[in-house]
């Protein structure tokens, strides 16, 4: 057996049995990790005990905190979880509340107490907290007061202490932490402790834990913003992605910090509102979704955004189309990267300057990417298959059964990572994403990526957003459907829809274009910005 800070050792012996596991390679000189890693301790103590305390860390409309604050707030976080909460290390945290500075104060007062923190969007309902609450063992929460209602719904034999923040009071986590040392002696996790479990239910579907070692929160932030962003310590990074989601967690707090910058919290965002930030921050770098791209294109020009100069786009497929929006009304091309839960961080990408139109990009540094047909034998370029990755992080679901669809578990490709997702490859190994593999169309036998047509109407000048289907269809067996979005100033007639198929069947292949249109007046969409297709699929 090997060395664990963990007690409670309920989240190892919850990993997947070792021949399920993904193959890890930590081939790059800066992935060469001790044995004995605690992730708080490399990306905030080392800062401060380095020289860089006064700098700043968070910025939020209530203040600056610098380095050396957030350290202090989370050394005395970590001595209520253990004084008071009774943590063990090990024992799981489940944390919940908007971007802001306490929440990721309390993230990383989990990390140095040696918990396992399962922090959850902050609209999930007590339901489907109930049932990540089951799932993972939690015993301790901390949650923004704001959110008590739903948490206080959450009834279960594991759960025995719960502390809300921004409260009053002598019970409150705010004062709690005020009367407690500013010290605390970080638990001496290993390296493969679990540190996170990141919960995701895909687009549908019973939640899946994946689950993260102090050693993948350090690599994720050394690859992608080394090799993509060169991130540096005057950056000032926004973004939208919630801290409990891993985009967010990596872009908005543990990226800046593992480079000496600074991230700017706010709790909610809109289009306008993103915009503003940046100009009133002087933000560098900006971490949001394709559609909020493709708002703020249109909005741009109202704002002085001339102190940012990268954009990263993730979560779901960058339209070309919303690149050369963006493009054209700021002049930043935007970095598109594809990560997901299970492999933690984006795993493909590109730096502005090799950009390749209707690519995600290449595998980044640290990681190998292929594309496998349906036998899981490599595909030739050109040729649609499945994506499949490796690298040093990779997926680990929470005790379920389907690690073996995450993972191959035999045969010449055992240990690469599926992700679920249709891509080509091309000869210079820059990869194009195609559909969800679920989400390939089917119609009178031709394969039709909905992306691709969804792409084409986005090029039309009256279209807001738009998400594309099979629908069944008595004649043909499924049909391509477009469901659309108008931009304000267009009616939704029967002329703009045959003017839409007019237009798609200009732009690509005719057969791919939709034979149905329908307009609504949003798109149903998750808390991290993805399209629900399977929503448009049953109405
Ligand atoms: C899709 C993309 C095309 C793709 C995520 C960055 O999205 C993240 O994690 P999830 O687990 O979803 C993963 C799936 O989302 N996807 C994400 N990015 C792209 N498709 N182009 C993209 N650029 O289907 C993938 O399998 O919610 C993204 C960092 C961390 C993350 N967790």
């Amino acid at each position: 057996m090997s060395y664990t800070g963990h007690l409670d050792t309920f989240a190892r012996d919850n990993l997947p049995p070792r021949a399920l596991w993904p193959e890890l390679g930590f081939e790059l000189p800066e992935l060469q990790y001790p044995s004995r890693l605690n992730c708080a301790a490399e990306l905030l103590d080392k800062p401060v005990t380095r020289g860089h305390g006064h700098r700043v860390a968070l910025r939020s409309p209530d203040g600056e905190c610098t380095y050396t604050q957030l350290f202090t707030q989370a050394n005395r976080l970590a001595n209520v979880l253990v004084r008071e909460m009774g943590l063990r290390p090990g024992n799981r945290v489940l944390l919940r509340g908007p971007n802001n500075p306490m929440m990721a104060a309390c993230w990383f007062a989990v990390m140095k107490a040696g918990g396992v923190c399962v922090a959850t969007m902050p609209l999930l309902r007590a339901k489907e907290l109930g049932e990540i609450v089951e799932k993972a063992e939690i015993t301790h929460a901390l949650c923004d007061k704001r959110l008590e209602e739903e948490m206080k719904k959450v009834a279960s034999r594991h759960l025995k202490q719960v502390r809300y923040w921004y409260d009053a009071g002598a019970e409150s986590l705010d004062e709690l932490a005020l009367k407690q040392p500013l010290w605390f002696t970080n638990v001496a996790t290993a390296a493969d402790d679990v540190a996170l479990i990141a919960f995701t239910s895909g687009t549908t579907g019973r939640p899946k834990g994946t689950m993260h070692f102090h050693r993948d929160v350090i690599a994720m932030s050394d690859l992608f913003p080394r090799s993509c962003l060169g991130m540096h310590k005057d950056d000032v990074v926004c973004g939208t992605p919630p801290l409990a989601f891993t985009f967010g967690l990596g872009g908005m707090l543990c990226f800046p910090m593992r480079y000496g910058a600074s991230s700017v919290l706010i709790e909610k965002h809109t289009p306008e509102s993103l915009l503003q930030t940046i100009e009133r921050y002087r933000a560098t770098v900006c971490f949001t979704t394709p559609i909020m791209y493709r708002q703020m294109a249109g909005l741009a020009e109202r704002f002085d955004l001339s102190s940012l100069s990268r954009c990263v786009s993730a979560g779901e497929a960058l339209p070309d189309a919303t690149r050369r929006a963006f493009r054209d009304a700021t002049g930043i091309e935007i970095i598109d990267g594809i990560g997901s839960t299970e492999m933690i961080h984006i795993f493909i990408s590109h730096t502005p300057e090799r950009v390749r139109r209707g690519a995600t990009g290449y595998a980044i540094p640290g990681y190998q990417a292929t594309v496998l047909n349906d036998a899981l034998e490599p595909c030739k370029p050109g040729e649609v298959g499945r994506l499949a990755v490796k690298g040093p992080t990779g997926c680990r679901y929470l005790a379920d059964e389907r690690q073996r669809q995450y993972v191959i578990s035999e045969g010449k490709m055992r240990g690469w990572n599926l992700t679920g997702d249709a891509y080509m490859m091309d000869a210079d190994g820059y990869f194009f994403f195609q559909a969800r593999t679920d989400d390939m169309i089917i119609s009178a036998g031709y394969n039709i990526a909905g992306p691709e047509v969804e792409d084409a109407l986005l090029a039309h000048p009256a279209v807001a957003e738009c998400g594309v289907i099979g629908a069944p269809d008595a004649e043909r067996g499924t049909i391509v459907k477009a469901f659309v979005v108008l931009k304000p100033g267009n009616e939704k007639t029967e002329d703009l829809k045959k003017a839409l198929q007019e237009h798609v069947k200009n732009a690509i292949a005719p057969y791919k274009y939709p034979r149905a249109i329908e307009f609504m007046d949003s798109l149903p969409r998750t808390e991290t910005g993805k399209v629900q297709r399977f929503k448009l699929r049953t109405p």
